[in-house]
């Protein structure tokens, strides 16, 4: 049995066809989604892309680990792709991996990366090497991949990444990989993370004058913590809101979903062809999602429905085609692909599998926690009713009803609510309990006799992000 683990970068739940979205056009991801088992209610460990990605092949929290989100602790431990190459399995990253260092290699047998930032791509990675040699470049917009603004790109189709990584993973399963073994292979995509800038005619395949803008839940911004006021005013993401801004790069993040679908489908015409289709597992998820404007925020960082909640489904052979509400997330991968390889899952791990969960065999949980260094550092804690945020910066916190799937009004400030907060802040502390009792010597503590640690606000932490000033990176046509 072989496994093929496809990542997206910044792919919300919502912005798939299978997952509600009646515009998209992904009918190659619904058409695999349609065989899966697929979960509704999958959420991402930390919604940023090295631990997220730490989480996947590991199967830990990054903040188990000596040094959590700031150190190193994580290198030393196994990933599945070691875990595999053990187990007799040829083993292949393909494309986006941020691993730290970026040269390591991991475990995997091949390597062929393509990396979206400049610290990642100073050794020049595949990618870049590829374009070099045809005399391209791919940013030539002048745009890099924080700038929250939207174009086409100036290379074509073909030789834009997520192409190239379609044609990595055609030619690995076609002739890269030794057929007298089975492999695990990491498909991953940089894309549809920000420059917004699908390749013609991606850039216009939504018309950004009657697409509906995503959820659009907008708190006031002043039932927002100091953190979420002081990080929307740093990246200036109010001028990204104004309507004709916010419907474009909305378009042009569709139009690059809708490439990588298309890539989708030839890796899935090849695995037929080479007849592995049926004999591969094949596992679909992203890194974490992408704020669209939801919130007034873009990217992701934070613990919002729009940045946390990812898809997130698995074909298997012998596995029923249908949906699971129960809560799952980017831990669960190891001990699920551990499992169906029939080899054990390292001893320290904080997944579970994800078919277990799917037959109602494993535990259900009645939470789901995510977290980030981001701002100064916080943790979300769910239900499927409740959300609740604690910002270790000032120790401020929200808390919202998310029935209807999205973070609609701060009800923390509200004497009304104050017992439901102290039942989530109570729920939280346990889990960071759970959790630290497993963790390694040095992992950081968020808890202190029984209380979620605190820290004065700190308004000079976002004196760090150094962005250009906007008018010297907006394209011509938004002056
Ligand atoms: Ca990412």
């Amino acid at each position: 049995m072989n496994f093929l683990l496809i990542i997206c970068d910044q792919l919300r739940q919502d912005a798939l066809g299978f997952y509600g979205n009646k515009i998209i056009k992904t009918p190659n991801i619904d058409n695999l989604a349609n065989e899966s088992a697929v979960f509704t209610n999958a959420y991402c460990a930390s919604p940023l892309c090295v631990p997220a990605r730490i989480s996947i092949l590991t199967g830990r929290y990054v903040i188990s680990f000596a040094g959590g989100h700031s150190g190193s602790g994580h290198s030393a431990a196994p990933r599945l792709s070691h875990l595999l190459k053990e187990a007799g399995y040829h083993t292949a990253a393909l494309g986006k991996m941020h691993f730290d260092p970026c040269t390591s290699s991991y475990g995997f047998d091949r390597f062929v990366k393509s990396e979206d930032t400049s610290e990642h791509r100073q050794y020049k990675d595949d990618y870049q090497q590829y374009l070099a040699q045809k005399g391209l470049f791919e940013w030539g917009h002048g745009l890099d991949n924080w700038d929250i603004v939207w174009t086409a790109s100036l290379l074509k189709k073909e030789d834009y990444v997520t192409t190239w990584n379609g044609d990595q993973a055609v030619e690995y399963l076609r002739s890269g990989r030794p057929k007298d073994r089975p492999f695990f292979c990491v498909c991953s995509f940089p894309k549809p993370h920000p420059p917004f800038d699908p390749p013609k005619p991606y850039d216009t395949m939504y018309d950004p004058q009657t697409l509906p803008l995503p959820k659009g839940c907008i708190d006031p911004i002043e039932n927002k913590p100091q953190t979420i006021r002081q990080w929307q005013q740093a990246w200036d993401f109010n001028f990204c809101m104004q309507r004709r801004i916010q419907s474009n790069i909305t378009s042009h993040y569709y139009g690059n979903i809708s490439l990588i679908d298309d890539q989708i489908g030839r890796i899935t015409e090849t695995l037929r062809e080479q007849k592995i289709y049926d004999d591969t597992v094949i596992l679909f998820l992203s890194d974490h999602g992408e704020q669209l404007g939801d919130q007034r925020c873009f990217m992701k960082h934070f613990g919002y429905e729009s940045s946390i909640h990812i898809p997130m489904f698995i074909k298997a052979p012998g596995i029923r085609p249908g949906t699971c509400d129960r809560f799952v997330n980017q831990t669960d991968i190891v001990p699920t692909i551990c499992s169906l390889a029939g080899i054990s899952a390292p001893p320290r791990a904080d997944g579970l599998d994800l078919l277990k969960t799917y037959s109602g065999k494993a535990p259900e949980r009645e939470y789901s926690v995510s977290n980030s260094a981001a701002g100064g550092g916080w943790f979300s804690i769910q239900t499927k009713k409740w959300k609740y945020i604690y910002y270790l910066n000032g120790g401020e916190h929200e808390l919202y009803d998310i029935s209807n799937g999205c973070e609609e009004e701060n009800l923390a400030r509200n004497p009304n609510y104050a017992g439901q907060v102290k039942t989530m802040q109570s729920a939280l502390i346990e889990w960071l309990s759970a959790l630290q009792k497993n963790s390694d010597p040095g992992a950081p503590l968020y808890t202190e006799n029984g209380k979620l640690k605190f820290k004065p606000y700190n308004d000079k932490i976002f004196n760090s992000i150094k962005r250009r000033p906007l008018a010297h990176r907006i394209p011509d046509y938004l002056t």
